[in-house]
């Protein structure tokens, strides 16, 4: 979806990004699963900024048995959109491959990645994030080339066991690259062009793992948190609540009992 507009009707929107979640990550899985069965329900939607996962290998992960935590974390959004709340999805740069099956299995929007939101009189851009690093080159050729429809074609064509071991060994590659250079940051004048572009002053991303609200010119970039429960030292998960009211829109940051 280009865009989305809010019905008059939703009084509590929940944002989230960056949840990593996967076998590598078994509390942070397990702790938005608890979230999603409790707290969730107090969202009328519930959007998701992208990373959801921290590979996705193609939908057709969903037909294969064993089930894993995708699986679990899929029955667990379409149990919640079964409830009456509005499910949206956004690709991440990790789980960009999310698509139509995925989709249809979890009862689960894809959002384009930017989406616009009118909510409550405002105009919001959602998006992922990662397209507004554009100081990182090499990423960027990337980002274009796992995007271009036939370059996933190709790669969906291989079996699923062969994609699972490209996936373990471009994460392992991606983690020594992180490893060694400072990450990315989202670049302040490329947001604003974003939010020029579509008529908005409100921008809201996730990606950086950098949480705060940038104000600049008349201009509200909020960056969402990353969820990591599984490291100890310094676990952390976060929901973006906006909750419109007559003339305005109250934002939360709030962090779930988990
Ligand atoms: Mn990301």
């Amino acid at each position: 979806m280009r865009s989305l507009q809010a019905p008059a009707h939703w009084r509590r929107l929940a944002l989230v990004s960056d949840l990593h979640l996967g076998a590598q990550a078994p509390r942070t899985t397990a702790g938005f699963l608890r979230w999603l069965r409790g707290e969730a329900a107090r969202a009328d939607a519930l959007l998701l900024l992208g990373d959801v996962f921290e590979t996705w290998i193609g939908d057709d992960l969903l037909q294969q048995q064993p089930a894993d935590e995708h699986h679990e974390v899929c029955a667990a959004l379409a149990e919640l959109g079964s409830r009456g709340c509005f499910v949206a999805v956004q690709r991440g740069n990790r789980d960009f491959l999310l698509d139509g099956a995925f989709s249809r299995h979890c009862g689960a929007r894809l959002l384009d990645d930017p989406c616009l939101l009118e909510l409550g009189g405002q105009r919001i851009v959602l998006s992922h994030g990662d397209a507004l690093c554009i100081d990182d080159h090499a990423y960027m050729r990337w980002r274009e080339t796992c995007r271009d429809p036939a370059w996933q074609a190709r790669v969906l064509a291989q079996p699923l066991a062969l994609r699972r071991q490209q996936a373990a060994a471009a994460r392992e590659q991606s983690r020594q690259a992180q490893a060694a250079q400072q990450p990315s940051d989202a670049d302040p004048a490329e947001a604003r062009r974003w939010m020029l572009r579509e008529g908005a002053n409100w921008m809201i991303h996730g990606h950086t793992h950098r949480p705060r609200e940038h104000w600049q010119d008349g201009q509200l970039r909020q960056v969402l948190s990353d969820w990591d429960l599984d490291d100890a030292a310094a676990s952390r998960a976060q929901v973006l609540w906006l909750r419109p009211a007559r003339a305005w829109v109250r934002v939360d940051r709030e962090t779930p009992a988990t």
